[in-house]
């Protein structure tokens, strides 16, 4: 070729070059939230009663971590503080959130959104919220539904605006409630609307799941729930298909953006209660309609990566797998999650489960993938939901506003496996709201401090129970995971120094430097 041939085909590979690195420094980002999936519940951490291969061949490909955590053992603190950055034990109303709760994360607050919007990112949540809707009067259901995601950070929503087990039983798009008939308008309260309004009390004999505590209010779709509510009938789904909503709508998004740098949050309702997998998925493990619905998960998982595949974007996404809290098996249906369960244990070694501050109730499957950036491996680095905004904002080369992110701590260098990159040295793990039951992570030991209200659920395999435990418990978890020996009277400075070091971290306001 003629020298003055090759000029213009140097340069357009320079800019090609140029523009691909400056590229990867924002990559899409996809955070993929399950619903009370626990430690042992997918094969790749162990699982044997049941198959997740879609899952398995993320963790497969990316980093899988055995000390990656949630910062809750409930849904609404986790998913507030992996917004908002910050200890859901410094807000206010941020336990389980109820069916009429107003918007918990008031507009203003920075959150993962506004930081990644100002990154200059597409964003977007699509599956569960739980964290309130609405001003101080709560959710507006037959008008406009705001605040909400779209005034903390988020472009667009398309939503299960509270739980599958809470009223009512609707989608949310953006600010509405998408083919609502304004003949047929959508009440929803805590008071039964009527004396003769069927609920899961009345009307046992007819419903196709029965309750077991709880859940004995208004029925839809032969289901009893938390909460009432009337009308909004032609907006109301099928809980077997809102696993295949959240996918195609997440397809569109990924699809719609593919040219820009976004951010998808898929809030799967997987395997929450009540477990009712899309008709095709029933049936398929031994282990009734849980393992069924993390079948369903997984195929969801499946999906997204086949959508990043076809469009050319694996190479250019981080995706971050996790969890909301640890698992539960009875959780206010009779699914014989119990019954079925044989050997599976769904908190892998860990004691607790849901509600509980054993290592069960937060520490949770995390894995992330990047395919060309994260080679394939295992970490024992620990890092938790709280700290994506910290991490992410790290990644994209953005700063962290002094007054937010209180909790948020910049570990992408562990989350990508970057050789000697550290995670956390400690971390605070909740139950649920701000009941006072917190515990310390420091190194190998954990601290427990027992607030209002006591231990539940100590035991997964078995019913919720109220378990009274001492106030303060010391565990060692590198030779003891399980937390079975309380070791506080051996080691009482120990036990001393965490207890400051959590005192400090509540009462000093924050955790970040
Ligand atoms: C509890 C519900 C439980 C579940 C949980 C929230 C009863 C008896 N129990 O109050 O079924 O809905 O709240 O779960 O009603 S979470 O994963 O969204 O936090
Ligand atoms: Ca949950």
């Amino acid at each position: 070729m003629p020298r003055a041939l090759w000029t213009p085909v140097l340069i357009a590979c320079f800019t090609l070059i140029l523009s691909s690195a400056a590229h990867s420094e924002k990559p899409n980002v996809v955070v993929i939230m399950a619903d009370d999936l626990g430690y042992g519940d997918l094969s790749c951490y162990g699982a044997t009663s049941l198959e997740t291969p879609n899952i398995d061949r993320l963790a497969a490909g990316g980093l899988r971590f055995t000390n990656g955590y949630c910062s809750a053992s409930t849904c609404t603190p986790t998913r507030y503080s992996m917004l908002t950055g910050t200890y859901a034990f410094r807000g206010e109303r941020t336990g389980i959130a109820p069916p009429t709760a107003p918007a918990i994360i008031k507009p203003g607050t920075e959150t993962v959104g506004t930081m990644l919007q100002r990154a200059g990112y597409a964003t977007a949540v699509i599956g569960k919220w739980h964290l309130g809707l609405g001003g101080p009067e709560g959710p507006d259901w037959n008008g406009d539904l705001k605040p909400g995601p779209l005034e903390i950070g988020f472009d667009t929503c398309f939503l299960l605006p509270t739980t599958n087990d809470r009223v009512p039983q609707v989608y949310v798009h953006d600010h509405r409630v998408p083919n609502l008939d304004p003949k047929d308008p959508l009440w929803v309260g805590k008071k039964k609307p009527s004396p003769d309004h069927p609920t899961g009390q009345t009307h046992r004999d007819t419903l196709k799941m029965d309750w077991s505590h709880g859940h004995n209010s208004t029925i839809h779709n032969g289901i009893s729930r938390i909460g009432f509510y009337t009308g909004g009938h032609a907006a109301r789904f099928r809980d077997e298909d809102l696993a295949d909503k959240w996918v195609e709508k997440s397809v569109e998004f990924i699809e719609d953006h593919q040219k820009e740098p976004f951010f998808l949050f898929f809030s799967s309702h997987d395997i929450h209660v009540p477990r009712i997998p899309h008709e095709r998925f029933q049936g398929k493990t031994s282990l009734g309609f849980r393992g069924d619905a993390i079948v369903e998960l997984d195929w969801c998982v499946g999906e997204l990566m086949k959508t990043l595949d076809r469009l050319n974007l694996t190479e250019n996404t981080l995706v971050v797998f996790c969890s909301d809290n640890g698992p539960v098996m009875d959780d206010g249906y009779k699914d014989e999650a119990l019954e079925k369960v044989g050997n599976h244990r769904a908190g892998g070694p860990f004691t607790g489960g849901k509600y509980s501050v054993y290592e069960g109730g937060t520490r949770t499957p995390f894995i992330t993938s990047w395919k060309g950036r994260i080679a394939p491996g295992t970490s024992d680095e620990v890092v938790c939901t709280i700290d994506l905004a910290g991490s992410l904002a790290a990644l994209t080369d953005q700063k962290l506003t002094s007054d937010g992110y209180l909790d948020s701590f910049d570990v992408i260098g562990a989350m990508l496996g970057d050789k000697d990159a550290k995670g956390r040295d400690h971390l605070v793990q909740q139950d649920n709201g701000n009941n006072g039951t917190l515990a310390l992570r420091s190194g190998k030991w954990k601290l427990h401090r027992y607030g209002k209200n006591f231990a539940r659920n100590v035991v997964v395999e078995k019913k919720l129970a109220n378990t009274k435990v001492p106030k303060l418990q010391l565990f060692d978890l590198e030779n003891d995971p399980a937390e079975k020996k309380n070791v506080i009277d051996q080691h009482p400075e120990v036990a001393e120094r965490l207890k400051k070091q959590l005192d400090e971290i509540v009462q000093s306001g924050r955790s970040r430097s």
